[in-house]
């Protein structure tokens, strides 16, 4: 069995210029393995914790030297010598070394640097692709991109409330025609923006629009348009997934609309989102109401739960209490998965796991800070996920996870699966 030798660490940048940890680990018998940790923006409360040094001095105090310091002077020491093909002894014995509840002390970024780096190295060790290493002979299915268009919210510097209007292919039979498709409505949006006189040259934090629209719901507008215009009919070849991120607009319990100029309740945004979802072909609604509001998660998940995906993100952060408790309480149909929202892999594939026994779909996730790291897309591959959010079909961040989804389809050749729209069979639309 192949055992960790060395663990090294450096810092490096992100796609918004954020430095952040990058781990290399080399085992005993040659084999390598690098992970690099994403970052968020619009992060939930109950994430693991993202060690920053909060030195003014560098970078703003957002750079990561502690956490680099606890990998090489406390975690390595502590790993060398361990099998790392046993990744959930591996990520037990990191969690333990931490010692509280959301990483504080050594920091989720150094766990999941290392916990990515050592199953890369094994599967290395193995000779396999990840993607094989993480689910075996069966691990043959791409999963269905929710690609991103347009975005507002923390992502879209605060253009309008919500945070990220996604297409969902439908009509494609493999995951590469299911890009194409995308890339035409990436295409005509422009136009789309350019003819209401909103469209910038600049992309958001994932690659997509940012344009200034008048409300929100004109986002679900302007997707129509969009996917019309490039010879789609909406809501059978494309549908639309929106993440709400409602967690960022509500506070003292109410939703501050500043798209609108409105406050509205837990009730009415459920009631327009209900409205929204008769009037557009919306299929996937993520963070509908916030983390911390609870009745609101019954109530949206009451109301739309049956006829669409309703995800939670903020409110179960990838963490597999989290997630059961929601489950006990009915809330929502699906989960996003990030794996540094919890800081370990097996962590990740724990909560993957307990989804898919309970019916729930999931939608593995990458950050709005990313890098050129794609294990994500292997975990998709690996885990039979059905689903993934990625960013827009720009910026290299974005087409590292698209890309390798690529090569994967093309290396499964005939064996590839695509479940395409089936993936969402049992809504009533
Ligand atoms: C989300 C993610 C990705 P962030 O809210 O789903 O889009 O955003 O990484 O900023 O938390
Ligand atoms: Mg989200």
């Amino acid at each position: 069995m192949p055992k960790i030798q060395t663990i090294h660490a450096r810092e490096i940048l992100d796609s918004r210029g954020d430095p952040t940890i990058e781990v290399d680990v080399v085992l005993d018998d040659g084999a390598r393995g690098r992970g690099i940790v994403p970052s968020g923006a619009s992060t939930g409360k109950a994430e693991a914790l993202e060690l920053r040094d909060g030195d003014p001095k560098r970078y703003q105090g957002r750079g990561v030297l502690k956490a680099i310091e606890n990998v090489e002077q406390v975690i390595a020491p502590a790993v060398r010598g361990m099998e790392a093909d046993d990744q959930e002894a591996l990520d037990a014995r990191l969690r333990e070394m931490d010692g509280t509840e959301n990483k504080r002390r050594l920091g989720a970024n150094a766990l999941l640097g290392v916990s990515l780096a050592a199953a890369r190295a094994a599967a290395a060790s193995a000779g396999v692709p990840l993607y094989r290493y993480l689910g075996g002979e069966d691990a043959v299915e791409l999963p269905v991109p929710l690609v991103n268009i347009a975005s507002g919210g923390v992502h879209g510097g605060g253009n309008i409330d919500f945070q990220d209007f996604q297409v969902i292919p439908l009509r494609a039979e493999r995951f590469s025609e299911a890009l194409h498709d995308v890339v035409l409505i990436y295409r005509a949006m422009k136009d789309v923006l350019k003819a209401r006189g909103v469209h910038s040259a600049g992309v958001a934090d994932e690659g997509g629009y940012a344009p200034r629209l008048e409300s929100n719901e004109t986002g679900f507008e302007v997707m129509v348009e969009a996917i019309e215009r490039a010879g789609f009919v909406p809501g059978q070849d494309a549908a639309i997934a929106v993440d709400v991120a409602a967690s960022h607009f509500y506070r003292h319990g109410r939703y501050q609309l500043s798209t609108e100029r409105e406050v509205w309740s837990s009730a009415d945004l459920v009631e327009r989102l209900a409205a929204w979802a008769a009037r557009y072909p919306i299929l996937s609604i993520e963070d509908g109401v916030a983390e911390d509001d609870a009745a609101g998660w019954k109530l949206l998940t009451e109301r739309l739960g049956k006829r669409c995906q309703v995800i939670g993100d903020d409110v179960f952060v990838t963490h597999p209490r989290r997630l059961a408790e929601g489950m006990r309480d009915g809330i929502a149909n699906a989960v996003l998965v990030k794996m540094n929202q919890i800081g370990t892999l097996s962590e990740t594939l724990e909560v993957i796991r307990l989804a898919q026994r309970s019916g729930y779909r999931t939608v593995v996730s990458a950050r709005s800070g990313e890098t050129e790291d794609d294990s994500m897309s292997d975990l998709a591959v690996g885990t039979r996920a059905g689903q993934l959010k990625v960013g827009a079909i720009t910026r290299s961040e974005r087409l590292a996870k698209y890309n390798r989804l690529l090569r994967i389809e093309e290396r499964l050749g005939d064996r590839a699966v695509y479940r395409g729209v089936e993936v969402f069979s049992g809504f009533e639309r």
